[in-house]
């Protein structure tokens, strides 16, 4: 499966290169991030290799207790979502990183100058209408499609020293180049998403921030390793740190590699790496 953002789009690519190399035939299909779970629910589509916690937790748990799809491990990775600023925003926004700050400053968000609501730039992830909503943040939302787009966005305000606000993750070659930091809401805990008793408003979920320090998993399609089980197993020793995350990014993004040159510059680079996943998961095959 193909999503709209630069890592999944090389992870996977990496991925069916390792396939390859055991000779598993596959095809890509794309597919938009919040359709993600109805079509690995019915098998449309077999493999995600990068389920994030902090925007995919709640979709990956209810497909995972109803046996649809099987959890296929941990990367190493810690990751983070959440709404993301540069460092001189902070001078026209005083209080911040405090989410309260937002709310004595949405204006300068705003992206067409004239409304005195500030403007979210988000992709096609997350759930931060629910957010905004929960702690009556004075926040309108503009979502784009692809995260080649909060890049092209974001650098025409930078330039400009323009206030923006946006949502943002880690790990990625973003946060090497731009000078930044991540709003922080109230703390993150499971029961927020899910009870509006919970947190600050009681009558709406999301008045918390995403959790800080969050998982990165790989998911399959409960049927792939009957179809073929040196696949799930090669999908199940997949692996990636912060550091590689970062690295691919940087590749596909700010050194213009296409995603299909990035996995293969990968595959070049870690040959030690995945030869030791490709024999661990089907020695046989
Ligand atoms: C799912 N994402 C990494 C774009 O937040």
């Amino acid at each position: 499966m193909l999503n709209e953002w630069s890592s999944q789009l090389i992870i996977s690519n990496i991925y069916s290169k390792l396939l390859n190399k055991k000779s598993i035939s596959y095809t890509f299909i794309e597919v938009p991030s919040d359709m993600q779970w109805y079509h690995l629910a019915r098998g449309n589509t077999h493999v995600q290799v990068e389920v994030w916690q902090g925007s995919m937790e709640h979709g990956f748990n209810k497909l995972l207790e109803q046996n649809m799809i099987i959890d296929a491990g941990n990367h190493d990775a810690i990751t983070r979502e959440g709404w993301w600023y540069p460092s001189y925003v902070k001078s026209f926004c005083p209080g911040l990183p405090d989410w309260q700050a937002l709310r004595r400053c949405s204006t300068i968000f705003s992206v067409d100058n004239f409304s005195e609501k500030g403007t979210f730039i988000r992709g096609p992830w997350g759930n931060d209408a629910s957010r905004i909503r929960a702690l009556k943040l004075n926040f309108n939302i503009l979502k784009v499609y692809h995260s080649d787009e909060l890049w092209r966005i974001l650098k025409r305000f930078y330039a400009q020293k323009r206030p923006i606000i946006f949502f943002n993750w880690t790990p990625n070659w973003v946060t090497k180049y731009y000078d930044g930091e991540f709003v922080t809401f109230p703390e993150y805990s499971p029961e927020c998403k899910i009870n509006p008793k919970w947190g600050i408003n009681p009558y709406h979920t999301h008045d918390c921030d995403n959790p800080t320090q969050a998982w990165l998993k790989k998911a399959a399609w409960v049927g792939l390793p009957k179809i073929n089980e040196c696949a799930f197993r090669v999908l199940q020793q997949l692996n990636f740190n912060n550091t590689m995350i970062e690295e691919l990014t940087e590749w596909s993004d700010n050194k213009k590699l296409t995603y299909k040159q990035a996995a293969q510059q990968w595959i070049d680079k870690y040959e030690t790496t995945w030869k030791k996943w490709l024999l661990t998961a089907c020695p046989q095959a």
